[in-house]
């Protein structure tokens, strides 16, 4: 059986994940590969309750950065165990609207908690899974303030101050000079442009062997 593949999409707020994960969806479909996509915050019953909280303060007060961060951990334990791992087990890929990074990068750079830290909760979070690959979709802060601009009522981080915002996109860049999994694409061109950046990274997955 072929062998299952995750990837995550990165990026500051606009830098168009949701676009590119759609995309790359329908490309891998077209090579004959069964994809799953997913999100976080959210992706199960369970992390999509937790993510109204998270973004959008539903239990009626905002959690502490301790408990946003463990409340972000929840969510991606149960969607590793209910919809991760049992579909890469199935050999299917698995495109994921953020995962790990973002919490290095939010919590981590954005909030000032211990990154050692981090990584040892997430792991356990996860029982040790990362993705095969991560594709960072950058773009310069002004930019991503311009296109969330005029979305309707901002959530909870976008309205966070410009210096939490400039952290974030620092931290993401960060973490891919320093990791093999990442790769950085510049997301300030044309759509079609970006796409396209985005199938090089991941072509390379496809020719990889199969499980001998
Ligand atoms: N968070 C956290 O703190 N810790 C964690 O562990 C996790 C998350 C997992 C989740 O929000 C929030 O949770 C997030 C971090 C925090 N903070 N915020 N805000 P989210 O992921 O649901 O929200 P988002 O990042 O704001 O998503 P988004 O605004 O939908 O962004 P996007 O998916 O990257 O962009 P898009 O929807 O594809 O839209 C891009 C727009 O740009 C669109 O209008 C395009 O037409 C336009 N555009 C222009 N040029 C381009 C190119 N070249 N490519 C793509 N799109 C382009």
């Amino acid at each position: 059986m072929a062998r299952g593949r995750f990837v995550s999409l990165e990026g500051p707020e606009g830098a168009g994940k949701s676009t590119h994960l759609a995309r790359l969806a329908e490309r891998l479909r077209a090579e004959g590969l069964t994809v799953r996509t997913t999100r976080e915050p959210g992706g199960t019953k369970l992390g999509e309750a937790i993510r109204a909280i998270l973004q959008h303060d539903a239990a009626g007060e905002p959690p502490t950065p301790t408990a946003e961060l463990l409340l972000f951990l929840a969510c991606r334990a149960q969607l590793m165990d209910e919809v991760i791992r049992p579909a890469l087990d199935r050999g299917e890929w698995v495109l994921s609207d953020r995962f790990c990074d973002s919490t290095f990068a939010y919590q981590g750079y954005g909030r000032g908690m211990d990154l050692a830290e981090l990584r040892a909760l997430n792991r356990f979070a996860t029982h040790a899974a990362k993705p095969d690959l991560t594709l960072l979709l950058d773009i310069p802060e002004a930019e991503s303030r311009v296109r969330v601009a005029g979305r309707g009522a901002p959530d909870r981080f976008e309205r966070e101050r410009a210096d939490f915002h400039r952290r974030v996109a620092e931290g993401f860049r960060d973490l891919a000079r320093h990791s093999h999994r990442i790769v950085r694409i510049a997301s300030t061109g044309t759509t079609e442009a970006t796409a396209e950046a985005v199938w090089a990274a991941v072509r390379p997955l496809l020719q990889e062997g199969e499980r001998p």
